[in-house]
């Protein structure tokens, strides 16, 4: 590469890999089956409550086995269950080969797997090992003095330095150190202060996490989640950082580059030795840095996600549908030869699908949830479904903090207080973005807590139940549910689907998402109307329209080039 191409490759600017590109030995992306999955994602509190504790648990997803296998998905990810305080919901490890009894033993997560394999749906493991529980034992040793045996398993910063350079926490108002009188010293939390970061520097560490992660794939699960793990590596000089820096903490404090060597020794440790799937969370902030985690040749990941589409839509304002078109496009140009991504606009982490990038009102929700399902499951990458989306779930109504529990809302508040914001605006942002809209229990039916749980379920089941639940979508062909199931046949009958070239058509278009998929020569064409109007688009290719995969209207309205679409109406089409 060319000096100046380094540059700003290097400043983020374009994909790091452009040699890569040109080689014709790369031109077509290799199959594979996690390419070729269709993953749902389970909030296991969340989803089915066998024993009425109000909490979901493995033998509530057990009772739930033929519900997902007839929605044909071939992947679930769940959401930690292991030992916890669960101060951050069970991302605050304390022991990793535990279960908590709030989900059952180790007898029912293995009857739940072993379910699982027998209808071919594969089971990814969350790893939360950028940072553990404070309650664990690695953490109880190492803070018990400074000469502990455990010790280096953590970030510590000696007081007698004075206090460590300001580093933002993604939880915490009053950033990522927090003082330990216990050795006189400070640790390092990226995210709550019972969340300290585990010291990927120290080989032991290391090898502690290998064996817990072998301890699980010899228990067969297929993959696993690496969680927060673009943060995992760390300037461990903890230099002053420029004033304003934790705007883009990602970019100053993620994937620093002995990631990848962390990444590839766990490769050769784990993943490659079992056969097993790998996915990251977070992908640092250039196309660089993200292709470096999933270049099949640098043997570190198979998958990554970025947070760049699914944060577009933050507050009640929305978001514009040529920033997601950009997004997406983006970010398929720079895969399109080699590597591979997750294709999610929702997950635990955030608001409902329909409420933030479609229209959850009584009159659109139902189609508006159908076209953002088309979409996800027509694009190129790995498509991710949140537990409820194949519903059209929709967001709850959560004014006053009080309601609030999640340690992330609550961190937010603290910090919007001590920043003087305007506070009535504030909640009106979190109303609509906090990550609690996701997490409410599963609607299956129209009896009590949704059929949820006969006790008192741990969150508050939405009061749109009665109308949006399975029992009654099941009953509807044309429920929201059941356009899911069409929308996942479609994808895993058709390879055009999941490896075909995609090319977006009309860029600039404010309400139609449209775009071609091309795999030698099956070639489809996919519109999408992203909003609540009646819209006209022409395209070319309208007028080579062999036959209609999916509608989620019963008719569509061409005229030569020209197709009119109805509100939130998304079709597929065969070209000759
Ligand atoms: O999230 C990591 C992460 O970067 C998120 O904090 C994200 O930026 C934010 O939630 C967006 O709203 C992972 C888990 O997905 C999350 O649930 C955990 O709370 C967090 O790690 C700590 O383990």
């Amino acid at each position: 590469m060319k000096k100046f191409t380094v540059l700003l490759c290097l400043l983020g600017f374009f994909s790091c890999q452009p040699t890569k590109k040109e080689n014709p030995a790369h031109a077509e992306q290799d199959k594979q089956w996690w390419k070729e999955g269709v993953l749902y994602q389970i909030y296991p509190q969340s989803f089915k409550d066998s024993d009425g504790d109000g909490f979901g648990d493995f033998k509530g997803v057990i009772q739930k086995l033929g519900y997902l296998d007839s929605l044909g998905i071939t992947m679930v990810w769940m959401n930690p269950f292991f030992m916890s305080p669960l101060v951050d919901n069970g991302y605050d490890v304390s022991d990793y080969r535990a279960i908590h009894p709030r989900y059952g033993n180790m007898k029912d997560f293995d009857r739940m797997l072993e379910g699982m394999h027998k209808r071919g749906i594969k089971f990814v493991l969350d790893m939360v090992v950028n940072h553990s529980s404070d309650q664990h034992e690695w953490f109880k040793q190492s803070r018990s003095s400074r000469a502990n045996l455990y010790r280096n398993y953590y970030h510590w910063w000696p007081a007698e330095k004075g206090k460590p350079p300001y580093r933002h926490s993604l939880f915490d108002p009053e950033g990522a150190w927090e003082y330990d009188s216990l050795s006189n010293a400070y640790y390092l939390h990226t995210f709550a202060e019972q969340q300290p970061d585990l010291n990927w520097e120290n080989p032991k560490l290391r090898q502690e996490v290998y064996n817990i992660m072998k301890f699980w794939a010899k228990k067969g699960v297929d993959g696993f989640r690496m969680d927060a793990f673009q943060f995992a590596s760390k300037d461990t000089t903890f230099p002053e950082w420029p004033q304003g820096h934790e705007k883009e903490f990602i970019k100053w404090y993620g994937l620093r580059p002995q990631l990848h060597e962390y990444l590839k020794e766990m490769n050769q440790e784990v993943f490659s030795k079992y056969g097993v799937f790998s996915v990251a969370e977070g992908a640092g902030s250039t196309f660089g840095d993200a292709h470096d985690l999933v270049d099949p040749d640098r043997k570190e990941l198979q998958l990554v996600y970025h947070f760049d589409a699914v944060d577009l839509s933050k507050t009640p304002a929305g978001y514009q549908l040529k920033d997601l078109k950009r997004s997406f496009t983006r970010w398929d140009s720079a895969f399109a030869e080699r590597g591979w991504l997750a294709i999610f606009l929702a997950n635990h982490d955030n608001a409902r699908l329909v409420s933030r990038f479609g229209n959850d009102s009584p009159q659109f929700r139902a189609v508006s949830a159908q076209m953002l399902n088309t979409f996800l499951l027509s694009m190129r990458g790995t498509a991710y479904t949140y537990y409820g989306d194949e519903l059209g779930m929709t967001n709850i109504d959560m004014p006053r903090i009080e309601q609030y529990e999640d340690i992330e809302a609550i961190g937010k508040y603290l910090a919007a207080l001590a920043a003087k914001e305007n506070i009535a605006e504030f909640m009106k942002v979190l109303n609509y973005s906090s990550r609690e809209n996701g997490r409410t229990p599963m609607q299956w039916n129209s009896a009590k807590n949704a059929g949820f749980s006969t006790g008192a379920p741990w969150k508050m089941v939405n009061p749109n139940y009665l109308e949006i639940n399975v029992a009654a979508q099941e009953k509807a062909p044309n429920s929201v549910l059941n356009h899911f199931r069409k929308m996942v046949r479609l994808r895993t009958n058709n390879e055009v689907l999941v490896y075909g070239k995609y090319k977006l058509l009309q860029a600039e278009h404010p309400k139609i998402y449209g775009y071609t998929r091309t795999l030698k020569q099956d070639k489809r064409l996919v519109l999408l109307n992203f909003s609540a109007d009646r819209v006209n688009f022409e395209a070319a290719e309208l007028a080579t329209i062999a036959n209609v995969n999916i509608n989620n209207y019963d008719s569509y309205n061409i005229r030569g080039n020209r197709i009119e679409l109805l509100p939130y109406q998304a079709i597929i089409f065969s070209l000759k």
